[in-house]
């Protein structure tokens, strides 16, 4: 099973067997490259198997539509961001107003939990209302 140079392949089990010197079909020697671990896709630091988030939004800052609230975009300890947070209210609203409603709930809960200031609050607000989501 081999690949051009510089090729990943991806296993899900890996079997290494150590094959007799006197093998005659083992005439050279190779230098093999063996990195072991779980995928992180989106490179968070977080793999995937633990990761509540495998697809985050990584941009520094939080955006709404458009809108560059200008609050920082930190990384939850689940593997979560904030932008993550807001894109799953995309997804779970029904209308604008249940999204806006939505944005003020997750953003009030952040601030009372210490993550982000009033200001901050007032600013993904702002965003959120703007947009033309949904
Ligand atoms: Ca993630």
């Amino acid at each position: 099973m081999f690949a051009p140079a510089g090729t990943t392949r991806e296993f899900d089990t890996l079997t290494v067997f150590a094959r007799s010197t006197s093998d005659p079909d083992i005439g050279y020697s190779a230098l093999i490259g063996l990195s072991v671990g779980v995928r992180d896709s989106d490179g968070d630091g977080h793999p995937d198997d633990t990761d509540a988030c495998p697809s985050s939004n990584l941009e520094p800052t939080i955006v709404i539509d458009g809108c560059d609230s200008g609050v920082g975009n930190p990384l939850r300890p689940n593997g979560c961001t904030l932008s993550d947070g807001i894109g799953q209210l995309v997804v779970g609203a029904r209308n604008h107003g249940e999204f806006v409603s939505g944005v003020s709930q997750f953003t009030e809960a952040l601030k009372r939990d210490g993550v982000i200031g009033g200001q901050d609050t007032g600013a993904i607000q702002a965003c959120a209302a703007r947009a033309s989501i949904p």
